[in-house]
C-alpha cells in the first residue's frame, strides 16, 4: 500500500505514534509519505519506504494567521496525485480530519478516489475538540471519514456521548516498539544521578495544565522524606517555568533535575523505579506505556484510557485525580518494599507486551484493507 501519513510532527503522544506506525508500515514493506509542516522528531533515519513532504504555507501580508490548513490540502492532493497514494491516515481530529475531507472531495473531481482514515488521539475530543469554535466541524468530519480509530475504549466512549456520531468507531489501542523500549543496562546513568542508591522517580510530558506536574512535585515531596530518592522531570512546555520556581520554592529542587526534551528517554527509563502520571484527562497514556515496557511501575491518576494500561495493584495504582496523598503512600509502598516492587516491575512488563508493536500493527493493516475494500 501507499499511505499517506498527517500528523503534528511534535513530541506530543499522537505525532510519536503516527511516527512509529508509519515507521513499522515501511519496514512491513509499505510506502509511506509523511505530510506535515515539519520532519516528525522520532523520524530520525533514512529508509528508502519513507517519503517526507513539506507544509509550506505563503505568509502574505493579509493574513494575519496563515491559512495552513489550505496548504495541507493542497500538499495532500499533490502527493496523492503524484506518488499514487491509495489512502490517508490522518492523526488528531483538529484540522486534519477536515482538510482530509476537502482534499479527499478535490481528489473525487480529479476522478481519483482516495478514502481517508481518521485517528481520534485525546484533547481533540475532549478538550479541544468539544470547544464550541471546532464541534460542528470535529462531529461533521468525524462522520465523514472513511474510517475512524480510537486509541482506548475510553476515548470511543467520550467521543460518542460528547458528540451526534453516525458511524462505528474502532478501537486500535496505541503501541510500543520493544526493539527501542526495554530495560537495558545503563548502571552507569543510574551511579551518575543516584550515587548513594537513592531510588529513581521519573516523569515525561509536555508540561500542559492538564498533566498536574504540580502534583508530581508534591508527591515527591512526601515520598523523599521516608526513602532516600531523586526525581528526573523530562520535556518541556507551558507549565515548566512555573514548576521548577514551585520546586525551587517548597523544596530546593536538590534531588530534582529538569533534563527539558531528551530523545533517548529510554535509557532514562531504564534506571527508573517509578513513573509519575498525575493526569487530569489522559485518553491513553502512551509515556506511561513507554514506562512499563522498561519495566518501570507506574502511580497514576484514573482517568480516561489510563485504566486500559495500568491495572490497580499489578502495574502500578491508580488514584483519584489531585489525591497526592493516595498516590504518595502508593508509591511508598512500593519504594519500600524491594519484593513487592519487583513483582510489579515484572508485572509491568507483562502487561506492556500486550501492546507490542507486533500484536497491534496487523489490526492497522487489516483496517486500512478493510476501508479500502469497502471504498473501492
Ligand atoms: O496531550 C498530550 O500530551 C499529547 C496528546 C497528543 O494528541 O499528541 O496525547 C494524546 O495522544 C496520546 C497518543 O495517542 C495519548 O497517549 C495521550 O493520552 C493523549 N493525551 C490526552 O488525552 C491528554
Amino acid at each position: 500500500m501507499k499511505i499517506g501519513i498527517v500528523c503534528y510532527p511534535t513530541y506530543g503522544g499522537s505525532g510519536v505514534l503516527a511516527t512509529e506506525l508509519g515507521i513499522a508500515m515501511a519496514d512491513k514493506g509499505h510506502e509511506v509519505h509523511f505530510i506535515t509542516y515539519r520532519s516528525p522528531v522520532r523520524l530520525v533515519a533514512y529508509h528508502e519506504r519513507i517519503f517526507f513532504h513539506e507544509v509550506e504555507g505563503e505568509n502574505y501580508p493579509l493574513f494575519e494567521y496563515p491559512p495552513y490548513d489550505t496548504a495541507l490540502a493542497s500538499k495532500m492532493v499533490d502527493v496523492a496525485k503524484f506518488k499514487n497514494l491509495d489512502l490517508f491516515h490522518v492523526h488528531y481530529a483538529i484540522p486534519h480530519a477536515a482538510v482530509a475531507l476537502l482534499a479527499r472531495s478535490i481528489l473525487k473531481a480529479n476522478g481519483l478516489n482516495i478514502p481517508f482514515i481518521t485517528t481520534l488521539h485525546g484533547t481533540d475530543i475532549t478538550l479541544v475538540g468539544t470547544n464550541k469554535s471546532f464541534l460542528p466541524v470535529v462531529e461533521y468530519t468525524i462522520n465523514e471519514s472513511d474510517g475512524v480509530t480510537a486509541v482506548s475504549e475510553s476515548l470511543k466512549k467520550d467521543t460518542l456521548s460528547f458528540f451526534n456520531i453516525k458511524r462505528e468507531i474502532k478501537v486500535i489501542h496505541n503501541f510500543i516498539d520493544f526493539a527501542r523500549f526495554r530495560k537495558t543496562d545503563k548502571d552507569h546513568f543510574k551511579k551518575a544521578i543516584a550515587p548513594n542508591g537513592e531510588k529513581l522517580l521519573i516523569h515525561i510530558s509536555n508540561f500542559r495544565k492538564l498533566k498536574r506536574v504540580e502534583d508530581v512535585i508534591k508527591i515527591f515531596q512526601k515520598v523523599s522524606k521516608e526513602v532516600p530518592s531523586k526525581l528526573l522531570l523530562i520535556g518541556d512546555g507551558p507549565d515548566r517555568q512555573r514548576v521548577e520556581e514551585y520546586c525551587r520554592e517548597v523544596c530546593g529542587c536538590t534531588d530534582v533535575r529538569f533534563l527539558g526534551r531528551q530523545d533517548a528517554v529510554e535509557e532514562l527509563l531504564a534506571v527508573a523505579d517509578l513513573f509519575l502520571m498525575p493526569s487530569a484527562s489522559e485518553s491513553f497514556g502512551l509515556a506511561a506505556l513507554e514506562a512499563m515496557a522498561c519495566e518501570v511501575p507506574v502511580i497514576s491518576s484514573n482517568v480516561g484510557g489510563i485504566p486500559e494500561v495500568n491495572i490497580h495493584g499489578q502495574t502500578g495504582f491508580l488514584s483519584d485525580v489531585g489525591d497526592v496523598a493516595d498516590m504518595s503512600k502508593n508509591a511508598l509502598l512500593l519504594l519500600k518494599d524491594e519484593a513487592l516492587l519487583k513483582e510489579f516491575k515484572q508485572n509491568a512488563l507483562l502487561q506492556a507486551k500486550r501492546f507490542s508493536l507486533e500484536n497491534i500493527l496487523p489490526e492497522y493493516e487489516a483496517y486500512y484493507k478493510e476501508v479500502l475494500a469497502l471504498y473501492l
